[in-house]
């Protein structure tokens, strides 16, 4: 299987977040992507390639202009106040706030276009952000061009960026933008399978009211988990879109033998569906080791996962999204990929 990944991806190098009320070290960190390339090499899983250049096109079909352009200007209208470390937002326009009017000041705008505060926004997190676009992009045209499967190194992540947000470490939705190209290139039917450990509450908003791009997600309960407000049972679509969403809420503590029978619903809905084209969000943070994580993968059930899909006989794209237990991510990301090849 060809993997795609540009270096560029590696700037985005975030040095704190706030957690558990602190400001501790950053997770979404480069060592992620390096870890993995490292295991592709060791393991031969096959060529690593560097991205297409698709253009802003693709990105403006997922995401609003301003956002875009909030992102494209944000670091020297960060400087211009001042500011010279990476950026969090504090304020935000909750219930009784306006959102008719955007605000001048970098504070404000912050505000406007994220969802936490968890997701330090630095000088060179924006041109990462789009190098992960792009290889996201890349993967899903060699798929479409004929590969069984690509792999698409994304790095910064995806699944919870929004139309206009940013959060949860996500700042381009890169499955949808991905889903969103495919269908304008030709491809009638893509379905979204995520499977990280946290809800894609990004990618369900995107698509949420359509038909032709099915969304799925097993997670654990936002009941307990992060995003916290959104990715419940009861969450089926809108308008023409209803009963093309579907969420599986696990709780804490889920293991492999807890997440198959999810899983495989979930496939069952793959199979109805009829896709084109596959594309994975393809998070390793149901490890149980993970540091930010309460599910209790072992790295052989990665594999399982991989084989599992493999077995659903769909051209697939899968794009990486978190998992934090670095020393592992390697072996557990290319589990998947290679369970994923040997079917
Ligand atoms: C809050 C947790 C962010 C979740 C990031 C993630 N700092 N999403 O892995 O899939
Ligand atoms: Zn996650």
């Amino acid at each position: 299987m060809k993997t795609v990944f540009s270096s560029r991806q590696f700037d985005h190098d975030p040095k704190q977040e706030i957690c558990d009320g602190e400001l501790k070290p950053a997770v979404e960190i480069p060592e992620r992507a390096r870890i993995v390339l490292r295991t592709i090499e060791e393991r031969g899983l096959g060529e690593v390639m560097e991205p297409e250049d698709f253009g802003l096109r693709p990105l403006q079909r997922v995401h609003d202009p301003e956002y875009l352009n909030f992102m494209e200007s944000f670091w020297s209208h960060w400087t211009a106040a001042g500011r010279s470390k990476e950026a969090f937002p504090f304020v935000w326009p909750v219930r009784t706030l306006r959102t008719d009017v955007a605000p001048n000041h970098i504070d404000g705008l912050l505000g406007r276009y994220s969802m936490d505060a968890g997701t330090p926004l630095g000088e060179h997190t924006f041109a990462a952000a789009k190098a992960s676009a792009n290889t996201a992009l890349t993967a899903a045209k060699l798929v479409k061009d004929g590969e069984t499967a690509a792999f698409g190194l994304c790095r910064p992540p995806g699944h919870h960026s929004g139309r206009d947000f940013f959060g949860g470490y996500c700042f381009l939705n890169n499955a949808a933008i991905a889903a969103q190209w495919l269908r304008d290139n030709g491809t009638d039917r893509v379905a979204i399978l995520d499977v990280d450990y946290h809800h894609g509450n990004g990618t369900q908003s995107i698509f949420y009211d359509r038909s032709d791009v099915l969304f799925l997600s097993l997670h654990s309960d936002p009941m307990q988990e992060y995003p916290y407000f959104l990715g419940h049972e009861d969450e089926t679509g809108e308008n023409a879109g209803t009963g093309f969403n579907r969420n599986w809420p696990l709780p804490l503590g889920t293991d492999w033998d807890g997440y198959a029978p999810a899983l495989e619903d979930a496939c069952r809905w793959v199979q109805v569906f009829k896709p084109d084209i596959l594309i994975v969000s393809l998070g390793m943070d149901c490890f149980e080791n993970d540091p930010i994580s309460g599910f209790k993968f072992k790295s052989d059930d990665f594999t399982k996962l991989g084989q599992r899909l493999s077995a659903l006989d769909v051209p697939t794209v899968f794009l990486m999204e978190g998992g934090y237990a670095v020393d592992a991510l390697g072996t557990n990301c290319v589990n998947v990929l290679e369970g994923f090849e040997a079917g």
